[in-house]
């Protein structure tokens, strides 16, 4: 197999195939079956993550538009097609954005932004509260987390942070034209798509300013379509951790808002500003776990303190209020790769990215600190992105959902390029060790795979997504970015799939059972976004 991006590159990327076990000459095919290029494999050793005894096809010099595909000498094999244009990720940018559209709850999809996918309003019931027998509350709207019809905050609040950390620094995004219902009403589909999750979490906010964790049925249903899931929700108590990214998230939107519907930011901020004072008030509550009778995903932490960081770089640089900063610790956790995360466990990234991108108000006194820290990290990054197949990652990253990780560690190489970068080579290099993760999570990977549904040639077909499961439509819904790989055997499938001791990247299976490798999540859909948007084409290119 040759391993390639299967949508392609743009004129002047760098190029690489990988191939395994493979020493000899290539050609590069265009439409015609003529040979536009012709090169040799160049050794690059045995990658363990993989497995392989690793190959890389160079075939950078290619670089006129048109459709191509590598062939190995003597029959020994042939990659997918795919391009070289100048926009090549387009399609793929609008179809990840459009992926958080077909995860809204609490309405119907019409086939006119839906397609086959089209299907009736769900979850409208109101939530009866845990705890309680009669207190009903509607908590109707947001996304579906993921294969799964749950509506949880804490994930919520990453993946919309991460949307408008796409809308701030990537205006080619704007779009209007996306085909959601706010298409064309004169403000960004982004930010349409954003404002329903954010919609959703104000209703799950309490009185005292504490946040509801989740509102799900209190066991996962079975493959059935979301408005035939009918079992009734439960609302889940308060928690600190997802009071603290209600409140961080909030306050974002609130900057964000701010010049587009004064009024909806006036209500962000308070909805932040009370949030914050319950965790001001509640130093002690207790981290989240599931309640009794409730079996559905926990979204549990060890700690919320890097939450609440981000929370108080957010509200400070929201109000000016120099006061949500005090409450921080001596230490601010600027070294170590925990610090950076982008998940939603570890936030810290997050509140990073606050403090160091913009006018961040009173939170510039962290900079010169969070700046330092900044540095090694992507040094690091940069160090282990020039091995195997190119990504920023280690064998510790391989856990359930670890596209997010390949994902968020581009996300930071992007922000480094505009943030660190001190020179145009600079700032290119970074850009490009961010493309090789893009390149693997669509078919430049040991697999030969493209992780995302609809895009590709070898491309995820069986998500473990309810509504693809049980639609009867072949393909499934477009846009989904799957968890990928994941050794840790966490689900019967892959448990009877892979040996111990399954390289890492490997572990992975294109099987709707399979939960532990091959669910989507709408956390994973916005990274991914992000950095696709990043190397699509607008007025303002990276
Ligand atoms: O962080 C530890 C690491 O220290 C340890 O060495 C490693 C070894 O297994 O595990 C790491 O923790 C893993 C954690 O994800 C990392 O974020 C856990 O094993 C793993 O079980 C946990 O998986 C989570 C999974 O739910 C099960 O709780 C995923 O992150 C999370 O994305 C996933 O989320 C689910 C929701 O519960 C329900 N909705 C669908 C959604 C997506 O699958
Ligand atoms: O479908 C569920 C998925 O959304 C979750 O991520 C996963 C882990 O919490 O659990 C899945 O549900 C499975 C359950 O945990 C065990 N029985 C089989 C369910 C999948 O059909
Ligand atoms: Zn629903």
């Amino acid at each position: 197999m040759v391993n390639l991006d299967q949508i392609g590159y743009r004129p002047g990327d760098p190029k690489i195939a990988f191939v395994d076990r493979y020493r000899g000459g290539f050609e590069v095919i265009d439409a015609s079956g003529r040979a536009a290029l012709r090169g040799r494999a160049a050794p690059r050793g045995l990658d363990p993550l993989s497995g392989d005894d690793l190959s890389v096809l160079d075939f950078t010099p290619l670089n006129a538009p048109g459709s191509y595909r590598i062939r190995l000498a003597g029959g020994a094999g042939e990659s997918a097609p795919f391009v070289v244009a100048p926009d090549p990720y387009r399609d793929l940018s609008r179809a990840l954005l459009k992926g958080l559209y077909f995860q809204r709850c609490g309405v119907a999809l019409d086939r006119r932004h839906a397609g086959p996918w089209a299907h009736g309003a769900c979850h409208l019931a109101p939530a009866l509260r845990h705890g309680t027998s009669v207190e009903r509350i509607d908590v109707s709207g947001g996304w579906h987390d993921a294969g799964d019809f749950g509506r949880y905050v804490v994930p919520g609040a990453v993946t919309v942070s991460m949307l408008l950390l796409a809308y701030e620094l990537f205006p080619q995004v704007r779009w209007d034209d996306l085909g959601i219902p706010e298409s064309g009403n004169g403000i960004p589909d982004l930010l349409d798509e954003a404002k329903w999750e954010l919609d959703w979490m104000l209703k799950m906010q309490g009185r005292d300013g504490g946040v509801h964790h989740k509102v799900t049925t209190a066991s996962f249903p079975g493959f059935i379509m979301p408005e035939e899931d009918t079992m009734g929700e439960i609302l889940s108590p308060v928690s600190p951790t997802a009071t603290a990214s209600f409140a961080a998230v909030m306050a974002q939107a609130c900057r964000v808002y701010r010049a587009i519907d004064p009024a909806y930011a006036a209500r962000l901020l308070a909805a932040a500003r009370s949030a914050f004072a319950w965790l001001e008030a509640n130093p002690g509550a207790p981290q989240f776990t599931n309640p009794p009778g409730i079996a559905t995903g926990e979204y549990g932490d060890r700690s919320s303190a890097d939450e609440l960081l981000w929370a108080s770089v957010e509200l400070a640089r929201a109000t000016g209020e120099g006061a949500y900063l005090t409450g921080l610790p001596e230490g601010l956790p600027t070294r170590g790769r925990a610090s950076f995360e982008l998940g939603w466990q570890e936030t810290g990234g997050f509140a990073v990215l606050a403090a160091l991108l913009g006018d961040s108000g009173p939170a510039e006194r962290l900079r010169p600190r969070l700046a330092e820290g900044y540095r090694l990290y992507i040094a690091e990054a940069m160090a282990s992105a020039g091995k195997g197949y190119g990504v920023a990652v280690g064998r510790e990253d391989f856990v359930w959902g670890s596209n997010m990780l390949v994902m968020n560690r581009a996300v930071h190489l992007i922000v480094a390029s505009r943030l660190l970068a001190e020179s145009r080579a600079e700032s290119a290099s970074y850009l490009d060790a961010a493309a090789a993760h893009l390149h693997y999570l669509l078919g430049a990977n040991p697999l030969s795979f493209s992780y995302v549904s609809g895009f590709g040639t070898r491309r995820l077909a069986h998500p473990h997504h309810r509504p693809s499961v049980a639609d009867g439509v072949v393909e499934p819904v477009p846009g989904l970015v799957a968890g990928g790989p994941n050794p840790g055997r966490q689900d019967p499938e892959a448990a009877a799939a892979f040996a111990a001791g399954t390289p890492p990247m490997r572990a992975y299976l294109d099987s709707a059972g399979s939960y532990s490798t091959n669910e989507n999540a709408i956390y994973w859909n916005a990274p991914a976004f992000f950095v696709a948007a990043a190397f699509t084409a607008g007025d303002s290119h990276p």
